[in-house]
């Protein structure tokens, strides 16, 4: 049965939004993210800034080598979620079924809704002018027969774009002679380890198909499908609320080797599980943990029958699962409670006499540990970090770190 796969992305999210706000900005180059005279990246710019070479995960000081005119905004973060969720709401109403991505973009199953690929299109023309017309913002949507044909479509014609493609063989023609990099799934690793084998294009996938497979396994196979325009992975919803879990997950800005650091987000991540989890009221005894490692292999570990489900159980849990797995670079960790309403879970109470002083006591132990290795106060300022969108930035704020604290012993990462 052949499906109908929109996928929209906002063109540069944080800058468009500024910018809105602030109609004198409009034309010039806007960067958003560190300020030039701190330290950090370029989050996200406005194309006249992209014309100036300034790119998303830029030193900040290189960007403003590059654009000394541009005008530098810092992020907030607040105002974004609050306009993702108005996005969210109006692309959700075309899908039965759609899976947020980011806040600036979301992949809609339109199959039933738009019934064929024209009532399709013209929904895809719907969602940019309600887009425009009730948020001020552009995006661009692609429409297509499966997830990573429609995601290849919404970048097609950025901004403000529109593309379509219909069938495999569409893609096929489309993408024979681009480069391995914009299949999904190939990061720069992949891409370097394909160009070694003499693999450069994705039609040269299909052509050393034999070769690919038994290169990378199980992916080299995902890879040779995804040449042929083979994708078979469903849009699968995501909504803490009403879901049968509570997780919550963070992409590195770049790959992350150093295990010591990954089992501090965890932690993190596991307190932000917690937050979340009481906030409405939900208790479970399932711990989960997803790792998404450098090559997009992505591996869930889940057990049940946890003690309790305060955040130092779900990190221990998710470090020992974490053991079990291979050691290599890591893109994406995320942590998870779900078997919510199962018997014998202590509930969190904040009540001294109970029994989970202890937790919170340990809980400070190791916050205490990575505020010396960190230099950062995470006990004093765990509210603040854990609203969402934050804690991305003190991760990576800790990934900064502990390269400068690595690289002064010698070692590589
Ligand atoms: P993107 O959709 O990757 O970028 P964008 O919307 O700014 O621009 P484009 O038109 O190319 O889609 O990311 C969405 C938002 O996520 C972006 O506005 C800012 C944030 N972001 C970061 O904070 N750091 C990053 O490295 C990237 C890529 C994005
Ligand atoms: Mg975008």
């Amino acid at each position: 049965m052949g499906r109908i796969i929109i996928h929209v992305d906002m063109d540069a999210f944080y800058a468009s939004v500024e910018i809105r706000d602030n109609p004198s900005l409009k034309g010039k180059p806007v960067i958003i993210g560190a300020l030039p005279d701190q330290r950090g990246v370029v989050s996200t710019c406005s194309y006249e800034a992209r014309g100036f070479g300034v790119r998303s995960g830029m030193n900040i000081k290189e960007a403003y080598r590059l654009c000394p005119e541009g005008v530098y905004i810092h992020p907030d973060f607040e105002k974004y979620k609050a306009v993702s969720e108005q996005l969210h709401a109006i692309w959700d109403s075309y899908a039965t079924v759609s899976e947020p991505i980011a806040f600036d973009e979301s992949f809609l199953d339109v199959t039933a809704t738009a019934g064929d690929f024209d009532r399709a299109a013209e929904m895809a023309h719907e969602i940019k002018r309600r887009t425009r017309e009730e948020l001020g913002l552009t995006c661009s949507v692609g429409v297509a027969y499966c997830m990573s044909a429609a995601k290849i479509a919404s970048e097609e014609m950025k901004p403000d774009g529109f593309f379509q493609i219909r069938t495999r063989e569409e893609f096929v023609e489309l993408m024979s002679g681009r480069e391995v990099r914009e299949l999904f799934s190939v990061g720069p690793r992949t891409a370097e380890r394909l160009n070694d084998l003499g693999i450069v294009t994705v039609a040269d996938i299909r052509e050393h198909a034999k070769e690919v497979e038994r290169a990378f396994g199980k992916h080299g196979a995902f890879l040779v499908g995804l040449a042929d325009g083979i994708d078979d992975r469903e849009v699968t919803p995501y909504r803490p609320e009403d879901a049968k879990s509570v997780s919550r997950e963070l992409t590195f800005q770049e790959d992350v080797s150093d295990y010591v650091l990954i089992r501090d987000v965890i932690l993190l991540l596991a307190l932000s599980v917690e937050d979340r989890a009481a906030k409405y009221g939900l208790h479970g005894n399932g711990i989960s943990v997803k790792i998404t490692y450098s090559d997009m292999k992505t591996i869930t570990r889940t057990r049940t029958g946890a003690p309790d489900d305060s955040a130092i159980t779900i990190a221990k849990e998710a470090w020992k699962m974490l053991e079990n797995l291979g050691k290599k670079p890591v893109r994406l960790i995320g942590v998870g409670v779900f078997n919510f309403g199962a018997k014998k879970v202590r509930q969190m109470t904040l009540d001294p006499e109970e029994e989970e002083v202890p937790a919170e006591e340990e809980l400070a132990y190791f916050l205490e540990k990575m505020h010396k290795r960190y230099r950062f106060d995470f006990m004093k300022n765990r509210e603040w970090m854990l609203r969402v969108d934050r804690l991305h930035g003190v991760a990576e704020h800790m990934r900064i770190q502990r390269m400068k604290t690595l690289s002064k012993h010698g070692r590589t990462h």
